[in-house]
C-alpha cells in the first residue's frame, strides 16, 4: 500500500508536490476507466492528490471546448470512483477561481460556487470541476469518505506551459517576450491589458495542498488566494524587466480580455494559516522567467 500517489505530477502544480508518487498520462490515462481502476488496485493508496487534468488559458479554453469538458468530467469522475472502490481514505481535488459564476457579489467566497453560469470562455472546464465539489460532497455522505477540493487562484511558476496559443497568461507572455527580444520584434500581448487577476505561485500550491491533505477536512471547498489583483499590463511591464526586454510593447484589442476579474476572499484560508507566507508576485515571476531561460529546449510549449 503506498501512502500517497499524484495524480498530475509532472504537471505545474504536481512537480512541485513533496510527497507521493507522481503519475502522468504516460502511467495511465485517467479517462480510461478500466486502467485508471487496475492502476489504483495496483496502488491502493491510503490518500490521492488528484491534480491531473486538461487545462489551459483563456485560448486552449476557448478552442477546445468539447475535449475540456469530455477529459476532465472523465478524469474526475473515474479517479474519485476508483477511490472510493479501493479504499482511499483522503482525496484532494482541484477547481479554480473561474469556476465561480461570473455574475455574482464580489468577493468569490466558497460557499458562491454553484449560484449561476460561468463566463462563457471557459463553462465546459468550470461545470467539469464543479462537479469535483459534486461528487465529493455526495461520496462523503454515501460512504463516510473524506474527499475535499481545494480551489486555487491562476496559478504560474516553473514547469509550467508555456504554449503561446494554449497556456496560461503569464508563461505565454515570457515566451513571447523571450521570442521577441530575440527575434527584435514588438511584444504582443492580447486584449486591453486592463482586466485584473490574482495569482499564486505553483510552490505555495503546494505547500497549501500537503497542509491540506493533513489537516483540511471541511465539506465545503477552500480558496487559496493571495487576494492581491494584478492587471494583465502590470504583470506584461514586469516580465519585460525581467527578461530584459528593450523593444516596443503592444496591445493587439482584436484578441480577447476573457473575464474582467474574479476577486476572491482567502479568509478561509487566513484563519487556518493567518502567518502563510506567499512568494510575492516579481520574486515569483523573476523565478519563472529563469526556469524558462535556462529550460527553453525542454520547457512546455
Ligand atoms: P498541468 O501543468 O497542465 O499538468 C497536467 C497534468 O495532468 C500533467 O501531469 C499531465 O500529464 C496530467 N494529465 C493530463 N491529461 C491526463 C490524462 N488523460 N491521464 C492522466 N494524466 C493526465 O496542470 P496544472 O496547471 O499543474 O494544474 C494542476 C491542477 O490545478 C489541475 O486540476 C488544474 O485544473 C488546477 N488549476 C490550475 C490552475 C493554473 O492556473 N494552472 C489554476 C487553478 C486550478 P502529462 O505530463 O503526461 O501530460
Ligand atoms: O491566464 P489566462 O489565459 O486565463 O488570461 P483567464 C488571463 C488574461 O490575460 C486575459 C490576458 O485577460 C487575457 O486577455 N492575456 C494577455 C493573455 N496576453 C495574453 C496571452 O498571450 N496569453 C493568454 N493566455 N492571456 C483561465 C481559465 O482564465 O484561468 C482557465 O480560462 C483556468 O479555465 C485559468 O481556470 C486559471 O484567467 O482569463
Amino acid at each position: 500500500m503506498k501512502q500517497t500517489i499524484v495524480t498530475g505530477g509532472t504537471g505545474l502544480v504536481g512537480s512541485a508536490i513533496n510527497t507521493g508518487v507522481k503519475l502522468s498520462s504516460k502511467d495511465v490515462d485517467l479517462r480510461d476507466w478500466k486502467s485508471t481502476l487496475s492502476l489504483f488496485e495496483d496502488y491502493k493508496p491510503k490518500n490521492v492528490i488528484h491534480s491531473a487534468a486538461r487545462v489551459g488559458g483563456l485560448g486552449g479554453n476557448m478552442n477546445y471546448k468539447g475535449e475540456f469538458y469530455y477529459d476532465n468530467i472523465m478524469m474526475n469522475t473515474n479517479v474519485l470512483e476508483a477511490s472510493r472502490r479501493v479504499g482511499v481514505k483522503k482525496v484532494v481535488s482541484f477547481l479554480s477561481t473561474c469556476v465561480f459564476p461570473d455574475d455574482v457579489e464580489y468577493p468569490l467566497t466558497e460557499k458562491k460556487i454553484h449560484l449561476g453560469e460561468p463566463h462563457s470562455s471557459n463553462y465546459p472546464y468550470a461545470y467539469a470541476k464543479r462537479m469535483l465539489d459534486i461528487q465529493s460532497r455526495a461520496y462523503k455522505e454515501q460512504y463516510g469518505v473524506n474527499y475535499i477540493s481545494v480551489i486555487p487562484t491562476n496559478i504560474y511558476g516553473p514547469k509550467d506551459n508555456f504554449s503561446i496559443d494554449n497556456g496560461h497568461v503569464i508563461p505565454s507572455l515570457i515566451h513571447k517576450c523571450y521570442l521577441a527580444k530575440k527575434l527584435n520584434t514588438d511584444f504582443v500581448v492580447w486584449g486591453s491589458g486592463k482586466p485584473l487577476r490574482e495569482f499564486i505561485y505553483s510552490e505555495d500550491v503546494a505547500r497549501l495542498t500537503e497542509w491540506a491533505l493533513e489537516n483540511y477536512n471541511e465539506e465545503e471547498p477552500i480558496i487559496f488566494s493571495t487576494s492581491d489583483e494584478i492587471s494583465v499590463g502590470n504583470v506584461a511591464e514586469m516580465i519585460v524587466y525581467y527578461i530584459g526586454f528593450k523593444g516596443k510593447l503592444v496591445f493587439d484589442d482584436e484578441k480577447p480580455d476573457g473575464q474582467f476579474r474574479k476577486p476572491s476572499d482567502n479568509s478561509r484560508l487566513l484563519s487556518y494559516l493567518p502567518d502563510f507566507k506567499f512568494t510575492p508576485i516579481d520574486e515569483g515571476i523573476e523565478k519563472s522567467v529563469n526556469w524558462f531561460v535556462e529550460n527553453y529546449e525542454r520547457a512546455r510549449k
